[in-house]
Formats: structure tokens, sequence, C-alpha cells
């Protein structure tokens, strides 16, 4: 049964890893104050950390018991991956190795890649039957499909990965170039990797239910919105000293909160794996445009792509098909 989506008041159960990081100091609050699964539900939360950490994330369980959050039942801190995903209904996997001094995206894939394949299997052996596994720690796309790879029992579908921080980004600055608040934004998409080749689109995008996409200049279209969408992590980094962390907690939330509720047919941005929609290679862990209902995800389907469109898809198709290649050979 789909625990998740079925209101209830019994506890979920919640583990989030990288449970000592920054991303993690805003994601906590947010779930444990009731934004992810509502004022009603009662939470349980796990944070998993790497032995090292694990004093410091007992600070964290401190903190979270002085904000005396109505909702939070019980706070567990462990370095064990069994105890932290046994019975688990929703996982943040938000920790992860970051690129170290000269090393290669490839050599971060495959230190990453132990990471989620050993998380991957004790969510194989443990986790609850309506279990949603959100990957936030980078590679993010690749290690949410190793992470399912390595979960054979768990339905492929319940790994995703975050891009709804791309999502908001691309319509926070579209909002700012057209005045139009977020909210009136429909058709937002940004297809692909969570890297520099993600692909945000603003094709299909409408407001009151009429296309906007001819009134967008195409040269800010394709040469400052794009790439400043794909790398504003970098530029972030650049003016506040660290990398995006309550934003990203922030989208985390949001894309949690629609898994389970639904989005009422509104389009946002999931990397979930591929089908082989849009003629991505079945299983690649894909940005895809997306509606859920009733706690369920699904690809928009049936839309035609342009030239320029395909052409950026087909780009983070073979860059993730790169990526796999690597990440597959860890499994031989
Ligand atoms: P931090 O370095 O502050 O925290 C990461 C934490 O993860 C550390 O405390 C570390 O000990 C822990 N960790 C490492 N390996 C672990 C393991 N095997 N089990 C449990 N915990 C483990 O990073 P933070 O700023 O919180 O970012 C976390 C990850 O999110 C990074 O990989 C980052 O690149 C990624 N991001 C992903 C984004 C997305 O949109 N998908 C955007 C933000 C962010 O860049």
């Amino acid at each position: 049964m789909d625990n998740l989506a079925t209101p209830s008041t019994a506890p979920v159960k919640v583990t989030v890893s990288g449970a000592a990081g920054n991303i993690a100091y805003s994601l906590l609050w947010r779930i444990a104050s009731g934004d992810v699964f509502g004022p009603e539900r009662p939470v349980d939360l796990t944070l998993l950390e790497i032995p090292d950490h694990v004093a410091a994330t007992e600070g964290v369980a401190m903190e979270l018991a002085d904000s005396a959050f109505p909702l939070l039942n019980n706070v567990v801190v462990t370095a064990d991956q069994k105890v932290a995903f046994d019975g688990v209904n929703a996982a943040f996997l938000v920790g992860a190795k970051p690129r170290g001094k000269g090393e290669s995206r490839a050599d971060m894939l495959q230190a990453n890649g132990r990471i989620f394949i050993e998380q991957g299997r004790a969510i194989n052996e443990g986790a609850a039957e309506d279990v949603r596994v959100l990957v936030v720690g980078n590679p993010a796309n690749t290690n949410a499909y190793i992470a399912s790879k390595a979960a054979p029992d768990v339905p492929a579908e319940r790994f995703n990965a975050l891009m709804r921080l791309d999502h908001n980004r691309s319509l926070s600055m579209l909002s700012a170039k057209l005045g139009i608040p977020t909210t009136q934004f429909e058709g937002m998409v940004v297809w692909g990797n969570h890297s520099d080749t993600q692909f945000p689109d603003i094709e299909f995008l409408t407001v009151g239910g009429k296309s906007i996409s001819e009134q967008i200049d195409r040269d800010w279209y394709v040469n400052e919105f794009i790439p400043r969408v794909a790398k504003r992590g970098s530029e972030i980094i650049e003016v506040r000293g660290h990398s995006s962390a309550a934003s990203a907690a922030s989208a985390a939330v949001d894309h949690m909160r629609d898994w389970v509720n639904g989005t009422n047919g509104r389009w946002v941005t999931v990397a979930q794996p591929s089908k082989g929609e849009y003629g991505v290679d079945e299983g690649l862990v894909f940005g895809f445009p997306t509606t859920g209902l009733s706690g369920r995800a699904s690809i928009v389907p049936g839309l035609d792509l342009n030239e320029f469109q395909r052409e950026r898809i087909d780009a983070n198709i073979a860059a993730l098909r790169e990526e796999a290649a690597v990440a597959d050979q860890l499994f031989s």
C-alpha cells in the first residue's frame, strides 16, 4: 500500500544522508516543520552520516530537539546504512563526496558510485514498500541510476534525482526578466542532466493559457538564460562563498511534497528513470516534464520537439550515457 500518499497519523520514516552538511542544515528543519508531509503527519527522522561526522550530527539532533517541533516524533543519528534505511518511507540522499583537487568527473563518479551502491543495497534490503528516494548528492542523476541498479527489488521509478532547483532557478530568472510572478508560468521543464549540459526549455511555456515563448528574446534565451541557469551553482559560490544550500533544500522539499501529493496537472521537472521516452535510453535518470498525480509521477507524453530542442536533449543523452558506462563498471 502507498502509505505516503494515504492520509494517516502514523509517523512517516524519513532518512536524510549527509545530515551534518550544509543542505541538511536547512532541509531537516523544513521536514520537521511539516513542509513536506503536511501539518498532520508526525515524522521519525534518521540522520545518516559517515563515522567521522556522527558527533557533529548529534549536535544537529540536539538543535532539532531544541526546536520543539510538534510533528517531530523521534530522531536517530547513525552511520549504519542498515539502521538508516530499515522501514524508510522517504529518503533524501544528500551526502556525497565532493570532487577533490585534481580529480576528474569520472574519479568523483567512482568514489560516489560506491556510496550509492551501498545505499541502494540497504534500501533494497530494508525499505518500506512505498519508499521514495530523492538523490541530491552529485552527480545526482547518475548516483540515482546507480542506487536504483543496486536495488533491483524496488521499482526503478522510486528513484529520482533533484532537478527541481534548476527548474526553480529558471522560473525565477524568467520572472525577473518578464515581470511576471513565478506562479503564473506553466509548461517549464529542464531536460537532461543536473550539469552544465542541462536544457532549460521555454518552448512550451504559457501564461494564462497563452504561449509566450515567441515573446521572449531568442538571443537572451539561448545566450544568456540557458547558460546562466546551467551555471547558477557556480555563480552562487562566487557571490556567497559557499555552494547553494537553502535553495537546494527548498527544491528538495518541493520535489518530495509534489511526489507525495501530486501537482494538480502542473508541470514540474523530475529527473527519473527513462522508459525510453523522447529517445532517452531506458534506465538513464533524466530530467523530464512531469505531472504528479495521486502520488505517482508521470512524464508528459506526446510533445513535439523542434530541431533545437532535439539537439540539446541529445547532448544530455550522450553525457548521461557516458556517465552510466563508468557507473556500470562498478557493478562488474
Ligand atoms: P556538505 O559537504 O556540506 O555535506 C555533505 C555531507 O555528506 C558531509 O557532512 C559528509 O560527511 C556527508 N557524507 C559523505 N558521504 C556520506 C555517506 N556515504 N553517507 C552519509 N553521509 C555522507 O555538502 P552540501 O552542501 O550539503 O551538498 C551535498 C551534495 O548536494 C553535494 O554532492 C552537492 O554537490 C549536491 N548538490 C546538489 C544539487 C542538486 O540540485 N542536485 C544542488 C546543491 C548541491 O550542489
